[in-house]
């Protein structure tokens, strides 16, 4: 994969967050030949990209999508990948669980790829969770909490426990499998050009792909990220005294970590997920107070965000989605400790602008949840697999 070195960044105590790259070629070739060493640009090899990949566990959030468009996802991750599917799917009269279990071993059988696939409301989780050391996925009914975050983190949870050194996350919504296989393969060529144990990689999709009347409208962005990013900027203004625009991934639901990383930064529930990382990592590595781990900020934090070439085609939403998704990401910011007055504010009016607040009415804080570091992991994984009926650990 030949890319180009980011041309901006910004430092900001333990943190380096690079200003977007773009993928020049999805196979860049061999790296000999007349292109290498051209100033500002690598070239990741097919052997790279592809020992990385067979030291990553990629993590798959699904509720209720069609099993064949999951199936898709699946053929587009690397076959070396390790996959761990965390599902939400309802198990009514019509038990969607079952029919993506079907779908994805029968898969299996095929393609003799290793995965894990567990339901995120499984009750074993209910005494595997707190045994383990980390109850605060359980909500009132005494099952692990509805949400994409929550889904997120029991993922993380069982990648900690298969201990691979990086770590990855695909939505199961995506209808284009060369664009998740691209995705994986960005991840892998950021890695391969980070100088830290601590990295990040956010996919930066440069457009929305819509259908609009017979032909394709690639519309600059969605519409809660745009917004997401802005404010998140200003917060980072708040820490520099500069305004930037560097951050253009506050929403990515596609990003990837070293396991070192995972495990040093703290989570939130439902959509809040994706900004909160950012928020986190602001808060505690940027230098406003000391951080609880002070080996990230020697080594710094590593922040890439990459473009891809594959139009980024999923399913699309009813429209109430969108103001709840946007509450639930600026929420984040909102209750930010480097947030100010002026600062929460805007973002109070941008929500009732955008119908997704009454006037008067507050705005819920993000249901946080504590880093994994100290977590029992694999006593998860044992639990589950001598006790749950919605597991299968597949090697
Ligand atoms: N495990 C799990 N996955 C979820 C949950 N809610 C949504 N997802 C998945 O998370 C991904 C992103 O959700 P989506 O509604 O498409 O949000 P958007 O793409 O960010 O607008 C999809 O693959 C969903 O299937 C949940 O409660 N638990
Ligand atoms: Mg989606």
């Amino acid at each position: 994969m030949r890319i180009e070195m980011p041309k901006y960044m910004e430092r900001v105590g333990g943190l380096r967050i690079f200003g977007v790259q773009k993928v020049l070629e999805l196979t860049g070739g061999k790296s000999e030949g007349p292109n290498i060493g051209l100033p500002g640009i690598v070239n990741v090899s097919r052997g790279d990209l592809e020992d990385l990949e067979s030291k990553m566990t990629i993590i798959v959030p699904v509720k209720n999508e069609n099993p064949k468009v999951l199936e898709g996802v699946l053929s587009g991750i690397p076959h070396e990948s390790f996959v761990i599917i965390v599902s939400n799917s309802t198990r009514n009269t019509i038990d969607h669980y079952r029919v993506e279990m079907d779908t994805v071993f029968h898969y299996y059988r095929l393609t003799r790829r290793p995965f894990i696939m567990v339901h995120q409301r499984d009750p074993v989780l209910s005494d595997a969770l707190p045994e383990a050391g980390y109850p605060y996925l359980i909500g009132n009914d005494g099952l692990v909490r509805n949400g994409k975050g929550e889904g997120m983190v029991l993922g993380l949870l069982l990648a900690k426990a298969i201990g691979r050194e990086y770590v990855g996350f695909i939505d199961s919504d995506n209808y284009i499998p060369g664009a998740v296989n691209e995705y994986v393969d960005i991840y892998a060529a950021a890695f391969s050009m980070a100088n830290s144990p601590y990295i990040m990689v956010r996919i930066c999709w440069p457009y929305k792909t819509k259908f609009v009347g017979k032909r394709f409208y690639f519309r600059r962005r969605g519409r809660v990220s745009e917004i997401t990013n802005k404010y998140m900027n200003l917060l980072l203004a708040r820490v520099t005294r500069f305004e930037s625009g560097v951050i253009k991934t506050s929403n990515a639901g596609e990003h990837a970590m070293t396991l070192k990383l995972a495990e040093r930064i703290g989570y939130a529930g439902g959509f809040s997920i994706e900004p909160y990382e950012l928020v986190y990592m602001l808060e505690e590595y940027s230098g406003v107070k000391k951080p609880r781990f002070t080996d990230v900020v020697k080594k710094t934090l590593e922040i890439y965000q990459v473009e891809p070439r594959n139009p980024h085609i999923h399913e699309e939403r009813s429209e109430e989605h969108i103001p709840n998704m946007l509450k639930s990401s600026l929420s984040t910011i909102y209750h930010s400790m480097l947030a100010d007055d002026e600062l929460r504010k805007r973002i109070e009016n941008e929500l009732i602008i955008r119908g997704a607040l009454k006037p008067g009415e507050s705005i819920p804080e993000p249901r946080r949840l504590p880093i994994i570091k100290n977590v029992d992991a694999v006593k998860i994984l044992k639990l589950l697999e001598s006790s749950s009926e919605s597991f299968i650990y597949a090697e």
